[in-house]
C-alpha cells in the first residue's frame, strides 16, 4: 500500500457489479476508515416479502470478498435448494435467490420490522462481514427507480431488469420517493470530509442518477473534486443495459457520453485506452481527460485501476 494514496479520503459512489469492483480495488489501497462507499438502493424490492437490497448486498459481498464471481451479484459456493424447492411448488423463479443469500434477506427483513434503519443493518452486517470500510445505502427511506418505457409502462428496476432482461425500451427515468428521501445518516458529513467523490463505472442513469437525486447530495458532491470512471468501453457496456439505455434514448453510447451526462460535476474523468480518440471530447468542458485500461478481470487489476485513480486524484486536489 502506497502511504502517500492510502491516507486520501474517498468517497465511492457505486451501483452494483461494476462499482463493487471498484469500491473493492480502492479498498486494498485505502486505510479502512478512509473509504466509504454510498450505493443506490433504487433497485431494492420486496420479493416472497423479503426485503432485498441487491446493489448493497453485491458491494458488501465484494468488499467481504464472499461475492459469486461468476455472476458478480450473491454468493461464491451458494447452494440453491430452497430456490428449487419453491421451483417444485410452481412459484415465481425470475429472480434467483441462494440459500445463504436468503438468511441475508431474511434477517434483514426482520431487523427492518422491529423498526430498524437499513444503514444501521447494513453497519451490522458488514461489521459481521468483517468489512471495513463505511457502506452507506444512500437512504433508509423508500426510494424506487421506475422505467418507463416507450410503449408507456412503468416498470419497477427489478421487473425490467432481471423478469423483463432489459427488454423494453426505455423512454425515461424517475425515481419514486426521492422527494421525501432524506441522505442516510453520516452520507453529507462524508463527503464534506472526503478529499475526493469516486464515481464508480456504474450505469449514470440508473446506478448514479439515484444517489444524486437524493436532497442535498448533488449539492455536497458539487462542492469537491470528482473523477468519474466510465461503463462504457469501445461503446460496449462492460456490464448491463447501459448501451442499450443511450441508444434508445437517442445519444451514441460512448465515453464522451458518459462525461457529458456528468459534466457539471467532473474534474477528472478516466476511460479506457480504446476510446483515447475521445481525449479532446472530454477536455473540451475542463474535465482532465485519464486513460488507461479500465476493464478489472481479475483483483489484481481492480487494485490496479484504483491506483490509477487514486494516483489521478492526488494531481487534482
Ligand atoms: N440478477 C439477475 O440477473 N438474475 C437474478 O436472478 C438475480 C438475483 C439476485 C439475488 C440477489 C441479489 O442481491 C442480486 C440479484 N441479481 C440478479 C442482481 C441484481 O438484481 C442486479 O444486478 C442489480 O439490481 C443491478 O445492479
Amino acid at each position: 500500500m502506497d502511504k502517500d494514496l492510502a491516507n486520501l479520503k474517498v468517497v465511492a459512489l457505486a451501483g452494483g457489479v461494476g462499482g463493487a469492483k471498484l469500491a473493492h480495488g480502492l479498498a486494498q489501497n485505502l486505510t479502512p476508515g478512509n473509504l466509504t462507499v454510498i450505493v443506490n438502493t433504487g433497485d431494492d424490492f420486496e420479493h416472497f416479502g423479503l426485503y432485498i437490497s441487491p446493489d448493497v448486498d453485491t458491494v458488501c459481498y465484494t468488499l467481504a470478498g464472499l461475492a459469486n464471481p461468476e455472476t458478480g451479484w450473491g454468493l461464491r459456493n451458494e447452494s440453491w435448494r430452497v430456490f428449487e424447492a419453491l421451483e417444485d411448488l410452481n412459484a415465481p423463479r425470475w429472480f434467483r435467490l441462494g440459500d445463504r443469500d436468503l438468511s441475508t434477506h431474511l434477517e434483514r427483513t426482520r431487523l427492518l420490522s422491529e423498526g430498524r434503519r437499513l444503514s444501521e443493518i447494513t453497519r451490522r452486517f458488514c461489521a459481521e462481514w468483517k468489512v471495513d470500510q463505511t457502506v452507506l445505502p444512500m437512504s433508509d427511506e423508500p426510494v424506487r427507480t421506475i422505467i418507463r418505457t416507450q410503449d408507456g409502462q412503468d416498470l419497477s428496476f427489478q421487473e425490467y431488469f432481471v423478469h423483463q432482461k432489459c427488454q423494453p425500451c426505455v423512454k425515461e427515468f424517475y425515481f419514486s420517493g426521492v422527494d421525501k428521501a432524506k441522505p442516510a445518516p453520516g452520507i453529507i458529513v462524508k463527503i464534506e470530509e472526503a478529499d475526493i467523490i469516486i464515481i464508480c463505472p456504474s450505469n449514470p442513469w440508473v446506478s448514479i442518477d439515484p444517489i444524486l437525486a437524493i436532497e442535498g447530495i448533488k449539492a455536497a458532491v458539487t462542492k469537491k473534486p470528482v473523477i468519474a470512471v466510465s461503463p462504457i468501453v469501445g461503446g460496449k457496456a462492460i456490464k448491463g443495459p447501459v448501451v442499450k439505455m443511450y441508444s434508445e434514448l437517442g445519444i451514441t453510447p460512448s465515453a464522451t457520453a458518459v462525461a457529458e451526462h456528468y459534466k457539471d460535476i467532473l474534474s477528472g474523468f478516466v476511460f479506457d485506452e480504446i476510446d483515447k480518440n475521445e481525449f479532446e471530447n472530454i477536455a473540451q468542458w475542463r474535465i482532465i481527460p485519464f486513460v488507461t485500461n479500465t476493464i478489472m478481470q481479475n483483483f489484481g487489476e481492480r487494485s490496479r485501476l484504483a491506483i490509477e485513480i487514486l494516483g489521478l486524484s492526488k494531481t487534482i486536489i
